[in-house]
């Protein structure tokens, strides 16, 4: 029987390496979502030239937490950006001293997280929330936002969507998540300039 699921492969291959990504993620059910996020990074790093250090990680506690911290890096980092951010980081926090100062915003955002069901209606809300939230913050920004989060029935199905799985169908989806991003970052530069 052919396989109809799945993702067909991109036209085109795409330079990475001028993109700046921001990848958050949870550490709620950490064992499953520490795989995807190295799927991701290694998809970015090695297929794509996206060079490690233009990549930024923050984690939260929960999936629920994703929209809030993604909007607020974003924010953070459009005010980084301003010309005179070096200025006004530095009359903050005498002692700790400013923050390093990026000049460039994220290109894309990748959520991370994986929600597995127990036996309350926590899944459903929380599913729900947070795949509108990520949606929400992509439309509102304009910065692509890739959904990599895993709502899974069972541990089996989280392990077997991270590539832990025992079946030969296992795959880690945070490999499509590391194109996904690399493709829209780009696809949403030329976008801007007015190339479609
Ligand atoms: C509370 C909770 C539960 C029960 N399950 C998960 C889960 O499977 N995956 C996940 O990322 N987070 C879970 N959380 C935590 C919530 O996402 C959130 O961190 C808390 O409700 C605090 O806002």
């Amino acid at each position: 029987m052919s396989v109809v699921k799945g993702i067909a492969a991109p036209l085109e291959k795409y330079d990475g390496s001028s993109l700046r990504i921001l990848i958050v993620h949870t550490r709620w059910n950490s064992s499953v979502v520490n795989e995807l996020v190295k799927g991701t990074i290694d998809t970015m790093t090695k297929e794509h030239s996206v060079k490690s250090e233009n990549i930024t990680i923050q984690t939260v506690a929960g999936a629920f937490e994703l929209p809030f911290a993604t909007q607020r890096l974003i924010a953070a980092s459009r005010l980084q950006a301003t010309p005179n951010a070096a200025e006004l980081f530095s009359t903050l926090g005498e002692n700790t001293g400013p923050p390093p100062i990026n000049s460039q915003t994220f290109d894309a955002v990748i959520c991370i997280g994986v929600l597995i069901k127990g036996s309350t209606m926590h899944f459903e809300y929380i599913s729900e929330a947070v795949s509108n939230g990520i949606m929400r913050v992509g439309l509102d920004s304009g910065i692509p936002c890739v959904f990599g989060v895993l709502s899974c029935l069972t541990d089996e199905q989280a392990l077997e969507r991270a590539g832990l799985g025992v079946s030969e169908k296992k795959h880690n989806h945070g490999i499509d998540w590391g194109h996904c991003a690399v493709e829209l970052a780009i696809k949403n530069r030329r976008w801007i300039t007015g190339e479609i």
